[in-house]
């Protein structure tokens, strides 16, 4: 394990799993313009990305009632810290509002995982420290990075109980697809 404050600028290429939720406008649309533009950006590359998954709001606040949720796996050779920027640029871009605390948004982008790699500072905790706790989040992760491991732990992801709540539900896989039946 590497801490991550001895990483250099120009890290060798890791995989990183980016969790993608939107709950507001054409969550669809927005999801997958969000992959495409992290794939534009230099240092990243997509590998795979999971089905979109229709998933009720994990605590109450959401006006429109669902979440669309993915995750994407990506090549990547930039630091924790840009890519949050970039994660944060993108939902910027994307117009991103929301109404309070887990409220409402057009999106949300989580740095869920970094090959090998274990960060916790004011800015950024990888992993998530709520990854494993997330249907929405473990059950695309391990549907695209089933050998994943938990750098905080050491573990397998798939090693952690299934989280508690319901089961998301896929509506369409990413190219090619099963249009959702909502808007
Ligand atoms: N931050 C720290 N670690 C990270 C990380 N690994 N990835 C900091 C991204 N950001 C990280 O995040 C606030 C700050 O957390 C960032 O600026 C960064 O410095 P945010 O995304 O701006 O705020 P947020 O999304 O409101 O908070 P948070 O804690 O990220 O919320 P979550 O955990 O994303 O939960 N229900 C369903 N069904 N689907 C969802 O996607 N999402 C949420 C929000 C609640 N309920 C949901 C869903
Ligand atoms: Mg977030």
């Amino acid at each position: 394990m590497i801490a991550a404050r001895h990483l250099a600028p120009q890290l060798e290429e890791r995989r990183v799993a980016i969790g993608l939720g939107a709950s507001l406008g054409d969550r669809r649309a927005t999801l997958e313009r969000a992959l495409v533009q992290l794939n534009l950006i230099a240092g990243l590359r997509l590998e795979r990305a999971s089905r979109w998954y229709r998933t009720p709001p994990l605590k109450g606040g959401c006006a429109q009632g669902w979440f669309l949720n993915g995750v994407a796996l990506y090549r990547s050779r930039l630091t924790p810290w840009e890519l949050l920027d970039h994660c944060r640029r993108l939902e910027a871009r994307a117009g991103r509002r929301r109404s309070g605390f887990w409220g409402d948004r057009t999106l949300d982008l989580d740095v869920l995982l970094i090959e090998g790699v274990h960060v916790d500072d004011a800015e950024l905790c990888v992993p998530h420290p709520a990854a494993h706790l997330r249907p929405f989040v473990l059950g695309p992760l391990l549907e695209i990075w089933p050998d994943a491991i938990d750098a905080r732990t050491g573990r397998p992801m798939v090693e952690h109980p299934p989280p508690l709540g319901p089961r998301p539900v896929a509506v369409g896989v990413v190219g090619r697809s099963t249009p959702p039946s909502h808007p």
